[in-house]
């Protein structure tokens, strides 16, 4: 059974589960229909969330134009701030509730739990900080003309997130909205999402006007696709796959209005001769099965120097071999995929490539005792063609494909050679090769000699290609929510 202590704000108690409802307007609604949610790590129900559809979403929207129009629309942007801030400081003192929440809902290991809490709260604390910082421009124009271009919010801000870090996506697509002033209608996934019903009861403590923080739940093509379609929203942030961001853009099309979309990648690292093989291996490792390969930035390909092809192999069936596989109070390296659809379909791509006779470098073993989460061993198969559904394909699991290379050209046109273009890292110890590769690989981030590199709020994040267009975190996400208007005044 569920620990109560844990979900304070469930609006009751269904087969001794937690039953949340919709966060309008500061109030909770009761759910009038429902969606069962299971534990990963174990299979077993979890928690009901509300299913929410145009009757909720509508109700949100209004929640959030009334906010604009009352005490949040009239906030100054230090009092934002404030807020934020205070937010910030209440997640942290309830993290290690929330880190609990997150792990059983996920399934991920408790301390990648409380990192990704810790993350909610930097989140806040950063665009916290900045709410006050965002200058306008002065322009000089003809004589007797003071130009100003002044930084506006957008307005009623959609959120579309997905479920493999629902409280790190809380925090990346949230802050910088309503440090702008915006309110905000969040949709999080329906595989996950009890963290943010949770972090929105806090919100509200924290000081959070009534509408400034709207949250509905329910099925991505019920609730998620009458928001996108809503005529009150200004704007929409999507993550998730590359076929339901289309039809977000559709949707947004039909407005006019703006969109971020987060679409995954095919991340590829690049293994040169002259790099210190030790830490790229261990970097490639972590990069595909942290949160069990569940992650957009994944390192999916690793590309080789065909002269350290066999040492690097060695260094990588190592680091797989030793890789601890279980439940999150295990605390593992990582733990199961979030449901049986997507372990189904990361099985499928292993059976597949197997089938096509794939040479399987290694492959980790799932402890027996954990057969009913929903697991998958963490595979590499190398070397695999550029045309193959390992390298094409975002698996969406801890599934590494090997290509082999020669040459800096090859290395950067394998590189380059899918449709996705979210993050890439390059292993070599020559700086000017490091320079020129940075340049040549189209991608929105690119890292050196490291690979992640702590998560970083500070730094603009968001893809190329198919990977989707537009930036989050950094001070780059604050120009995505906002719009600017110029002034233009004539005092002779
Ligand atoms: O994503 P969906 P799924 C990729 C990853 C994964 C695959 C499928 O490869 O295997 O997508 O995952 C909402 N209108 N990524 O099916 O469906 C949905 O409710 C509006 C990569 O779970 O795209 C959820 O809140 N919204 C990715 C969100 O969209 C809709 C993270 C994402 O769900 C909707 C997740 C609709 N018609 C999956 N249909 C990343 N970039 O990290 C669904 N949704």
């Amino acid at each position: 059974p569920a620990q109560p202590d844990l979900y304070p704000h469930a609006r009751r108690w269904r087969d001794h589960q937690p039953q949340y409802g919709h966060l309008i307007g500061s109030a909770w609604r009761d759910a009038s229909a429902v969606i069962g949610v299971t534990a990963p790590a174990t299979g077993r129900p979890l928690a009901w969330l509300g299913r929410g559809g145009a009757a909720e979403i509508d109700d949100a929207v209004a929640a959030a134009r009334a906010a604009l129009a009352g005490a949040w629309g009239r906030s100054t942007a230090a009092e934002r701030g404030r807020i934020l801030q205070a937010f910030a400081a209440l997640v942290l003192s309830h993290c290690e509730r929330l880190a609990w929440v997150e792990a059983h809902d996920t399934g991920k290991p408790i301390s990648q739990a409380r990192a990704d809490i810790r993350a909610v709260a930097r989140y806040f604390q950063f665009y916290g900080e900045a709410a006050d910082k965002v200058h306008g421009e002065v322009i000089p124009y003809l004589n007797d003309y003071n130009v100003a271009v002044v930084r506006e919010p957008l307005g009623v801000t959609a959120h579309i997130t997905p479920w493999n870090y629902p409280a790190q996506m809380f925090g990346r697509t949230l802050a910088p909205a309503l440090a702008m002033g915006n309110a905000a209608v969040l949709k999080p996934a329906e595989e996950a999402c009890l963290v943010c019903l949770e972090l929105g009861a806090l919100a509200v403590d924290a000081g959070f006007p009534a509408g400034a923080l709207n949250i509905v739940t329910g099925l991505g093509e019920e609730a998620g696709a009458a928001l996108t379609r809503h005529p009150g929203i200004d704007f929409v942030s999507f993550t998730g796959s590359p076929e339901v961001g289309r039809l977000v853009q559709e949707a947004a099309a039909i407005h006019h209005i703006p969109v971020v979309l987060e679409l995954g990648g095919k991340s590829p690292q690049v293994v040169f001769a002259d790099a210190d093989l030790d830490a790229a291996a261990t970097s490639v490792c972590k990069a595909i099965t942290q949160n069990a390969g569940q992650t957009c930035s994944a390192g999916s390909r690793v590309l080789v120097e065909r002269s350290v092809l066999d040492p690097f192999v060695g260094l990588l069936a190592a680091r797989f071999g030793a890789l601890r596989i279980g439940v999150p109070e295990e605390d593992a390296d990582l733990g199961p995929l979030i449901n049986a659809t997507q372990q189904r379909r990361v099985l499928d791509f292993i059976e597949n490539a197997k089938r096509d006779r794939l040479p399987v470098i290694t492959q980790a073993k799932v402890p027996t005792q954990h057969t009913n989460g929903y697991f998958v061993p963490p595979t590499v198969f190398g070397p695999v063609n550029a045309d193959n559904p390992l390298v094409c394909q975002e698996v969406f699991g801890p599934v590494l494909a090997l290509q082999v290379f020669e040459g800096e050209d090859e290395a950067v046109a394998l590189a380059n050679g899918t449709e996705f273009g979210l993050v890439a890292g390059v292993w070599t110890r020559d700086g000017a090769r490091q320079q020129r590769l940075a340049r040549r690989i189209v991608s929105g981030q690119v890292f050196i000699n490291c690979y992640g590199a702590g998560g970083g709020v500070e730094l603009p994040f968001g893809g190329t290609k198919r990977s989707g267009h537009g930036r989050e975190k950094g001070l780059a996400a604050l120009e995505e929510v906002s719009t600017t208007k110029t002034v233009v005044n004539y005092y002779g």
